[in-house]
């Protein structure tokens, strides 16, 4: 009886303490409520990236190099803007006209590399939580010349995913020297998809196509939960590239590209 009786004084003595702890500070007692609601149910690992974002929002102003940011994919959307670039010697990120989003759009002015990906290379880390499969998509433009089959490519490569292909209807292909074949028509290299975009009009538009006059689109696979890293690199001068999103079936495509779609939370590496 004694037993029990020590055992009630001392819970009570322990939900004194906590509440004092509550009252001496709310914004972690809020925290603490949202945890609790977050464990039981589904949403739980999102509400919890969420709350990851706080922590390290703050850390992120410590966080001044772009090299070490992880942008986070959320509810099957990764959203970032070419601006967040690390920027190798030749592209350059301008802000002409109206028709980019964000603070501006980089575009390459070095040498061309029309058969030879890997120059000018610059990756982006990507954090995948929803595994699957995710279309690829970019907002380009041509910013050189006239024609629409000029300067109206970039390479993309996902060397770290579970594949990285290409697709029309029942035809699908893999960049060249990864062992998968077949191949699309037209320059593939080293695991380096050639992206372009195609038409007339000039200005900024999303359509990432490759294989030379029968455009396949682009399709990403990550099988596991995790850090993945996208590259770019060189290939047509003057191919400008404002953002781009990868999706998966849980998002619309006019959504995902929506310039009203949320852009990716960051963290630091
Ligand atoms: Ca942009």
């Amino acid at each position: 009886m004694l037993g029990r009786l020590s055992v009630l004084v001392l819970l009570t003595v322990l939900m004194a303490c906590s509440k004092d702890a509550d009252t001496d500070n709310d914004s972690e007692d809020k925290t603490d409520v949202i945890d609790v609601v977050d464990e039981t149910d589904d949403i739980d690992d999102t509400d919890e990236t969420d709350e990851t974002d706080e922590t390290e929002g703050g850390s992120d102003s410590a966080c001044t190099d772009v090299a070490n940011y992880i942008f986070k994919e959320k509810n099957g959307l990764v959203n970032v803007e070419f601006e967040n670039a690390q920027f190798p010697d030749g592209w350059v990120l301008k802000s002409d006209g109206d028709s980019f989003t964000g603070k501006g759009y980089m575009v390459w002015e070095g040498d061309q590399y029309l058969g030879n990906p890997g120059n000018g290379k610059t990756s982006f880390k990507i954090e995948i939580k929803n595994t699957g499969t995710y279309r690829f998509l970019w907002k380009s433009a041509v910013k050189s010349g006239n024609s629409g089959s000029d300067h109206n490519d970039t390479w993309l490569r996902f060397n770290d995913a579970d594949d990285f292909y290409a697709q029309r209807d029942d035809s699908i292909v893999y960049p060249k020297d990864t062992g998968k074949t077949p191949n699309p028509e037209g320059a593939s290299k080293d695991g380096w998809f050639k992206i372009y975009r195609s038409g007339s009009n000039l200005d900024f538009k999303w359509q990432s196509s490759t294989f030379d006059n029968k455009g396949h689109n682009i399709y990403v696979v990550f099988e596991k939960a995790g850090v993945y890293t996208m590259e770019i690199s060189a290939r047509s001068s003057g191919h400008g590239i404002d953002r781009f999103v990868l999706f998966n079936d849980a998002m619309a495509q006019a959504d995902a590209i929506s310039d009203d779609a949320n852009l990716s939370e960051t963290r630091c590496n």
